[in-house]
């Protein structure tokens, strides 16, 4: 009797081994080719290291040794996103400062990570939290500052009451509340520093042409840089020499115009209120000030608005229209003002009603239909222009463009190319996060600090780092108080700290440099390690930190830094644990650590479980019996391999086809599956590959087995299981006599001609006198072809009632059945 994998000695003891021998510290200059596998870096709040995690790093290692063992040169690093509100909100919480409480959870998760058997160099560790690191993100400020990309405005922002800090759009859901602590996210204007992303929106766009990554997604990131061609159009104001411009889309609605809608936060407000209208307009303004923009765009909210007093004029018809205000116009979208068309756009449609206003058809469909008797929606589709005067006719694509050049000739407008996209404001008014290198003199405005001085460090001692809707930095003094870089007068520090998705738009380039101490990241390396050839993590990432790394990555490009501008050529996305069904929640308290299962079952089988509960890009459920059915299958790997290891390569014997087709046919699926992230069905061909060689060693005589095959069997298991099950693997590498890493193995090939099942004709007898001839497969076991022979009915007819002797077989050919 073998015993099971003894996991607690074995796990260790190459975990050890690899440490010492430097296994998984990659060699930059090695000839091989290079493989860049990039999972994304561990966010330390407070919890430990969960399934979920371990789902995702696991997937990548396996995909990453799968690769190494295909003769890449691999590189696979971890680190720590350690700053940002959770780590923060987690140490007031508890009562310690961040410093320390982030620490000690980084490196208790450094611990939990060490046990996954994953390739880490850890060598190349980085802690985005650390002088070592933020100095560079300072760096990173400071480029984007220097080529005009990093700018200080006043606006309304995200303020989320409970973090009491400000948001970015990417942050706040689409309920309007905060993605950190589920409050309600309100307006609040200050003054923020902005990265002016949208500078970059064409290229943002173009490029996502250019990598491979789940549709999905690249949709997601289209739709949130919201490319729309159209028209801005100006509007003159009745007895003013003021104008209003707005943008539209729907230029070929031009005649359709009743009335307009100013933003309530619009500049022109004020000015085009009459003294009859300012008690309610400002009642309005105030009110909508409350409101975040998702309430206010929602489609199925009441319009609400006001009268300004004033009017606008038709640059076409001449008409006057009556200007109003409403708050589902965003202020920093378009113009932040609107031509409304009530019979051709819902929302307007909706206030004309709400209002009385006139509804006015412009629009027809194709055919011509007149459809304004009892009209109860907008008509939105592109039609042919009607009531248009001269463009009377058009059909829309066209209409809209002719009216725009008429626009133009007019010079009352023009074609308009506007983004969705904002500018990612970057600042934040809480303690920890790099802050941000800038310094405010009196005399001389606003100065970087310069290269040389960086890192400006975050004051540690005798900081109140609880939030209070300032920056905890602005009551430290030792930190505040400075001297101005360019004139040496008294200045002050910015008192803000950078988003944490700053520190993660670039940590891809530090993993190349992480120990660099004069630069963030070297030029040359870069160029040769990237793009990150693999990169996983959650598609929530789509709108935030997916687009921050392209954009800061094609900055780099611009500034010369490197040849590239996509940071990331492939992406998959994990898909969800579910807990016999059930979310895996923290408030649900079933969320699974992974330690307990690695201490009962070793890390392999939790690893092999993980991939086996479901379709990686779908996600899974875990269940406690699943792990269970993986525990026998690596079990009996392990005790087959230990029965079976020492059979003299060299003794003759018989082999059986089906072992041998199926250890190819398992080697081509499991390739194929590994290539394309399908873990789990990998997983249960190699179980039938296991089932099928306990078939041929269960029916064979020890003796009579095939040395050479069976050892060629072994090989090929261990190696197509090495990714899943690395630690028994080496082991049992290493006890079948190989003095090198199996991961220095290369991967097993496979033959496509054997395949096919190969079958022959046999030759069925009874009592010497031919009876029947049956197709069936080559190399049967003798058992087997009995059971056939006898079952076939041409014998059964013949032998009923009478007793079997015995069945003479010889192989692939003839069998005799002998009755009496
Ligand atoms: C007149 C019109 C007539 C419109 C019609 C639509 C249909 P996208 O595709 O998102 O760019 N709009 C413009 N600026 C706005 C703002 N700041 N806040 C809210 N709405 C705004 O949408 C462009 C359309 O959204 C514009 O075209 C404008 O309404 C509205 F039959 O103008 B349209
Ligand atoms: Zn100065």
């Amino acid at each position: 009797m073998i015993d099971n994998f003894p996991f607690k000695d074995i796990d260790p003891k190459w975990q050890k081994i690899w440490e010492e021998k430097g296994e998984h510290h990659t060699d930059f200059d090695s000839s091989k080719p290079k493989l860049y596998c990039l999972v994304m870096f561990n966010y330390p709040s407070g919890d430990k290291l969960h399934i979920g995690h371990c789902w995702n790093y696991w997937a990548a290692d396996i995909w990453a040794r799968f690769k190494k063992m295909h003769g890449f040169n691999v590189f696979e690093p971890m680190g720590f996103d350690a700053f940002g509100l959770p780590a923060e909100n987690y140490a007031i919480k508890k009562g310690i400062h961040p410093a320390i409480s982030t620490h000690e959870n980084v490196t208790f998760i450094r611990n939990q990570l060490k046990r996954l058997g994953c390739m880490y160099d850890w060598q190349r560790e980085v802690d985005s939290s650390q002088p070592e690191y933020y100095k560079w993100t300072q760096w990173v400020f400071l480029q984007l500052y220097k080529r005009g990309l990093a700018y200080q405005k006043d606006s309304p922002l995200n303020w989320c009451p409970d973090c009491m800090t400000v948001l970015a759009n990417e942050q706040v859901l689409s309920d309007g509340t905060c993605e950190r602590c589920g409050n309600l996210v309100v307006q609040r204007s200050m003054k923020q520093w902005f990265f002016k992303i949208t500078d970059y929106a064409d290229r943002l766009l173009e490029g996502l042409d250019r990598i491979q990554w789940p549709p999905n997604t690249t949709a997601i990131q289209k739709e949130w840089i919201g490319k729309s061609v159209g028209t801005s159009i100006v509007f003159g104001i009745k007895g003013s020499s003021e104008t209003l411009e707005i943008f539209t889309t729907r230029a070929d609605t031009l005649f359709g115009v009743t009335y307009m809608v100013l933003s309530p936060e619009h500049p022109l407000v004020e000015k085009l209120t009459t003294q009859g209208q300012k008690e309610q307009v400002q009642a309005y303004v105030d009110a909508a000030a409350h409101a975040t923009e998702i309430e206010r765009t929602a489609i199925d909210r009441e319009k609400t608005g006001v009268f300004t007093g004033s009017y606008a004029i038709n640059p076409l018809s001449g008409e006057e229209v009556p200007i109003w205000i409403a708050d589902f116009v965003i202020a920093t979208y378009g113009t932040g003002a609107v031509m409304a068309v009530p019979a051709h756009d819902q929302r307007d449609f909706e206030f004309a009603h709400r209002f009385g206003l006139p509804i006015r058809v412009v629009i027809r469909p194709p055919d011509g239909t007149v459809f304004e008797e009892g009209m109860q929606k907008a008509y939105t589709e592109y039609g042919v222009m009607v009531n248009s005067a001269d463009f009377d006719g058009y059909p829309g694509d066209a209409g809209w463009k002719a009216v725009t050049e008429k626009l133009i000739s007019m010079k009352m407008g023009g074609f308009s190319v506007n983004y969705h996209l904002r500018d990612w404001s970057i600042s934040r008014q809480r303690y920890w996060g790099a802050p941000i290198p800038i310094v405010h003199c009196e005399k001389c405005g606003v100065v970087p600090v310069p290269e040389k001085d960086l890192p400006v460090l975050l004051p540690k001692e005798d900081v109140d780092f609880r939030p209070k809707g300032q920056s905890p930095l602005a009551t430290c003094m030792e930190f505040i108080n400075t001297t101005c870089p360019s004139c040496g007068g008294p200045a002050k520090r910015d008192q803000d700290t950078m988003d944490t998705f700053v520190c993660s738009s670039w940590y891809q380039f530090r993993y190349l440099s992480a120990r660099y101490p004069d630069r963030a990241f070297d030029s040359e390396i870069a160029n040769r390690w990237m793009p990150v050839d693999q990169y996983i993590g959650g598609i929530e990432h789509a709108r935030g930190h997916l687009l921050y790394s392209r954009f800061v990555t094609k900055v780099f490009h611009d500034a010369g830094l490197i040849a590239f501008d996509e940071p990331f050529q492939r992406l998959i996305h994990q898909g969800i644990i579910t807990n016999k069904g059930e979310k895996m929640a923290k408030r649900r308290g079933n969320v699974v650590l992974p330690d307990e299962y690695m201490d009962k079952y070793g890390t392999d089988v939790i690893r092999t479980y993980t991939m086996f509960m479901g379709d990686f890009q779908q996600g899974g459920d875990w269940s406690d019996e699943g792990i269970a059915g993986i525990d026998r299958f690596v079990n009996r790997v392990w005790r087959w391999a230990m029965q079976y290891k020492d059979v003299p390569i060299d003794q003759p014997g018989t082999f059986s086809e089906p072992v041998h087709r199926i250890q190819h046919a398992t080697v081509k699926a499991v390739t194929e599956d590994l290539e394309r992230f399908h873990f789990n069905t990998a997983v249960s061909r190699m179980m039938e590959f296991t089932n099928e060689l306990y078939h041929y060693t269960n029916e064979t005589p020890r003796d009579q087995l095939h040395g050479a095959k069976i050892r060629e069997a072994l090989e090929t298991l261990l190696r197509i299981l090495a990714p899943y099950c690395p630690h028994l693997c080496e082991e049992l590498w290493s006890q079948i006599g190989n003095p090198n890493s199996i991961f220095h193995q290369s991967w097993p090939s496979y033959d496509e001609s054997t395949l096919a099942v190969r079958t022959i004709t046999m030759v069925v007898q009874v009592n010497g006198k031919v009876r029947d001839r049956l197709e069936i497969p080559a190399g049967l076991p003798q058992t087997e072809v009995e059971k056939v022979v006898v079952a076939s009915e041409k014998v059964q007819n013949i032998i009923r009632g009478k007793t079997v002797r015995k069945i003479v077989i010889v192989p692939d050919k003839l069998a005799n059945v002998v009755v009496s």
